[in-house]
């Protein structure tokens, strides 16, 4: 079989043997700019962005993907050489995979190298959307202050140097500067991450930095933009090398950097577009006039699901979610999390069976051909159990209902963070935290409640006795007795 590296040029040989776009790639306008180009928003809003452009209607909705960070130069040269073109591979349950090239990428820029390419292409008045996969850290939100880091030095860089910045928020700012100095219009400002209330979330940080940086601007900013909540939702491990040469092998295709994901996918969105959007609904997704509950059961129970799995996983020697979800101690724990703590929290979800949704999760989490990396789940961890598993310790404590499993898993949190498995391996860990949580861990051997105090993440939590009880004993049982012996005790409690 001859081999075919995925671009323009070889897409109709590509065609023959995967399904490939069918609408003309070169008469796509583009009017959305989307930050943070990894696997995620290529599986999910690139993906449905790709099924629409099928739909000769909607051909102004091409995407422009920025590559903001350093860290995302291997993508952004990976899609220039392949002319924005990569592979979506989907693995069902049941071992069979769906195979298609992806082709709504059709701009792709870097800004590192040229920032004020990245600021005109964001004021560009063909542009109506900016939207953002930029993970739970890159909202520069501070638990411990409840507002805008401002101590960040990659904020205190951007607001020294607005021509050049490197966040997300110097690039915003200097772009709506732009748009209201020439007497554009303005547009809107998507979040696709994993945080309750996303809009609200990146409203609240943008304006709290334009306040600073760019004073006159916020009046502007209210008035012409608007910030859509939504939920998001679709696993996507990271790609292997296997993947690759899988793909190679099976299909000749040579792309550098496919994305695997699950088959599952939603997407509930806040109808508040304030210069237009794509019909999206008509590929799937779900245009709702209140998103919150919706993003709310998926943190705390997929998301926080997640979190449970890979930090007792960790622990026990697991690599994959899937072999965490099929110990049986493991997943019983899980369900008596969801079903003890998280349902309580959640209320009435009208339209959603609860029930049904918890016994899918497992299901997923159970799939044994995405092998989802179990430190690709822990990975900032500090950025994400504030917004997974937190707000239902919270509401928990309010109601005075149980927070017994999920103190569970922050103890074991604190021993993970002492870098080794419960077989001395060391794990694999990657945190903007690391040197702090490196710092705690070890002091909490001898005081448990040490590793409270990292007020950015928990905040006053510690000031909590119940909270704190629950967590002091689970903290011991798991040193002592090592976390699956700890986890049948409360599975049979
Ligand atoms: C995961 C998410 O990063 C994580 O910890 O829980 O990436 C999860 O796979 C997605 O949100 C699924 O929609």
């Amino acid at each position: 079989m001859k081999n075919y590296t995925l671009n323009t040029k070889n897409l109709s040989s590509i065609s023959e043997r995967v399904s490939v776009p069918k609408y003309d790639r070169s008469k796509i306008k583009t009017g959305i700019v989307h930050v943070g180009i990894g696997g995620f928003h290529r599986a999910h809003e690139a993906f449905y962005t790709d099924q629409l452009l099928h739909d000769p209607s909607q051909s102004d909705w091409g995407i422009c993907g920025v590559a903001l960070l350093e860290f995302d130069t291997k993508i952004y040269h990976t899609l220039k050489k392949q002319d924005g073109l990569y592979t979506l591979i989907v693995k069902e349950l049941d071992g069979t995979q769906t195979t298609q090239v992806i082709g709504s990428i059709t701009e792709y820029l870097y800004a590192p190298e040229n920032s004020m390419a990245v600021i005109e292409k964001m004021a560009d008045p063909d542009i109506k959307i900016i939207s953002l996969t930029i993970t739970e850290g890159g909202y520069n939100y501070d638990e411990a202050k409840k507002g805008f880091n401002f101590c960040n030095p990659l904020i205190q860089h951007d607001l020294a140097h607005p021509k050049t910045p490197k966040t997300i928020f110097g690039y915003v700012t200097q772009s709506l500067n732009l748009r209201r100095n020439r007497g554009l219009k303005g547009c809107t400002i998507q979040s696709c991450d994993n945080i309750q209330e996303n809009g609200h979330m990146i409203k609240n940080m943008l304006l709290s930095y334009v306040k600073v940086a760019e004073p006159t601007l916020v009046e502007w900013i209210e008035k012409n933009v608007s910030f859509p909540n939504a939920m998001v939702d679709r696993i996507t491990p990271v790609t292997s090398e296997a993947d690759i040469l899988n793909l190679k092998e099976t299909f000749g295709i040579e792309d550098a950097w496919p994305v695997v994901c699950e088959p599952f996918k939603q997407w509930v969105i806040e109808d508040n577009f304030i210069e237009g959007r794509p019909a999206w609904e008509t590929v799937g997704a779900q245009f709702v006039t209140n998103v919150v509950p919706y993003e709310k059961m998926k943190l705390s129970l997929l998301n926080a699901g997640h979190s449970v799995l890979g930090i007792l996983g960790a622990l026990l020697g697991y690599k994959t979610i899937d072999e965490a979800v099929r110990n049986p101690n493991i997943s019983d724990f899980l369900m008596t999390y969801m079903d003890t703590e998280v349902t309580p929290i959640l209320g009435n979800l009208e339209g959603i069976h609860l029930n049904e949704y918890k016994q899918s999760l497992l299901e997923r989490f159970g799939n044994v051909n995405i092998k989802d990396q179990i430190d690709r789940i822990c990975s900032e961890s500090s950025a994400k159990i504030p917004i997974f598993i937190l707000p239902t310790v919270h509401a928990q404590l309010k109601q005075k209902g149980s927070v017994q499993l999920a103190a569970f898993v922050i103890a074991a949190w604190a021993i993970y963070s002492l870098g080794k498995d419960e077989k001395g391996t060391v794990l694999e860990r990657k945190d903007a935290l690391q040197t702090l949580l490196n710092e705690k861990a070890h002091e909490a051997i001898n005081a448990p409640i040490t590793f409270l105090e990292i007020e950015s993440v928990f905040g006053k939590l510690k000031e909590s006795s119940t909270f704190v009880e629950a967590y002091t004993n689970a903290y011991n049982s798991i040193l002592k007795d090592g976390v699956e012996q700890s986890v049948i005790e409360i599975n049979t409690n």
